[in-house]
């Protein structure tokens, strides 16, 4: 593996969680891998997870890692070309990028959409300038348009509680005050899709995700009815995605949210949801506190996909 920034990365999706299985069950057992190499973590945007877990997981392989919060203490950097840089940024990203990549093995960048431009942001204009300038491994953290090292810990997740060989597994908005990214549930629907899964997807109208990524997932508008039977809800906000709405919240209606009584409709499903959550807007105390709430393992596997994926780019590269 070169680069991981989406499901298209991994070849084979049972091989890759059979193989993270092993690294859960013996995270020690590849400790020299990473002897002597440098893991870089760029942070744009905020994290807990992400920023702890990627450590972890290529400590666990014997690296030594850095991270680097952009925008507390670093230079502000532009990311455009062109631009005459007469404002507030100090350096360009075209400088910044290569002088990082001197100093690692492999990047892990974070970066978020900006919402200023749908094309820019889903043509990954941040990550992409990363991978064409660094030469070096780029890791995902969740980056404009994908999160897969969450969705990769969110498949790990399913597949250690699945009861059945083809659960129902749904994936539904929740309100939120801030406008939040479509990239967790755009990866979340693109692997899942890539399952033998029943996945549905319920939203309130206008919060069509892009059809790339809804693929041959079932919609259902009436949430309700899209949780009868469910063995996992998946919760998650998202801000709007088409046309002039693009990056605006267009409902923050709590008839949405998930609760015990919306909880009592599934097959006594498991609750789940990538965390930072907003208690009573995405989810009740309830829920998240009760005992189908799996949203801590869930969090604990982010430690496990990273370490796999980071794994196997080290086992590709020169020694
Ligand atoms: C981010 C998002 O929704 O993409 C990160 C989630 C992992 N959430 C917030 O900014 C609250
Ligand atoms: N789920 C997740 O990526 O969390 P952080 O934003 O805290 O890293």
């Amino acid at each position: 593996m070169r680069n991981f920034v989406s499901i298209y990365d991994i070849d084979n999706l049972q091989q890759a969680v059979k193989e993270a299985l092993e690294v859960k069950k013996t995270p020690f057992a590849w400790d020299t891998l990473g002897k002597n190499k440098t893991m870089l973590l760029v942070f744009f945007d905020s994290s807990l997870r992400t920023r702890l877990s990627t450590q972890k997981a290529a400590m666990n392989l014997g690296m030594n890692t850095m991270v680097l919060d952009v925008n507390q203490g670093a230079w502000k950097l532009e990311t455009e070309r062109g631009v005459i840089m007469d404002g507030d940024k100090s350096e360009h990203i075209l400088e910044a990028i290569p002088v990082m990549a001197s100093y690692c093995d492999i990047i892990g960048v974070r970066s978020f959409a900006r919402f200023d431009n749908r094309e820019a942001d889903y043509n990954e204009v941040v990550l992409n300038q990363f991978i064409k300038y660094s030469g070096k491994p780029v890791v995902s953290m969740e980056a404009a348009t994908r999160h897969p090292l969450q969705s990769f810990a969110d498949l790990i997740t399913i597949e250690e509680h699945k009861k059945t060989a083809k659960p129902k597994v749904v994936l539904t908005w929740a309100p939120h005050p801030r406008v939040l990214p479509q990239a967790v549930p755009n990866s979340f629907a693109e692997w899942m899709n890539a399952t033998a899964y029943d996945f549905v997807i319920t939203h309130p109208e206008g919060y069509e995700l892009a059809p790339e990524f809804v693929g041959k997932a079932k919609v259902e508008y009436n949430q309700r009815k899209a949780f009868e039977g469910a063995d996992f809800i998946y919760a998650k906000n998202w801000s709007a995605y088409f046309g002039d709405s693009y990056g605006k919240i267009l409902s923050k209606d709590r008839s949405w949210t998930v609760d015990a009584e919306k909880m009592a409709l599934t097959n006594n499903a498991y609750f789940m949801h990538c965390l930072p959550v907003r208690r009573n807007m995405i989810v009740t105390d309830e829920v998240i506190e009760g005992p189908q709430s799996i949203v801590i393992k869930e969090a604990a596997n982010r430690e496990v996909s990273a370490q796999t994926v980071i794994k196997r780019i080290l086992e590709s590269q020169p020694a």
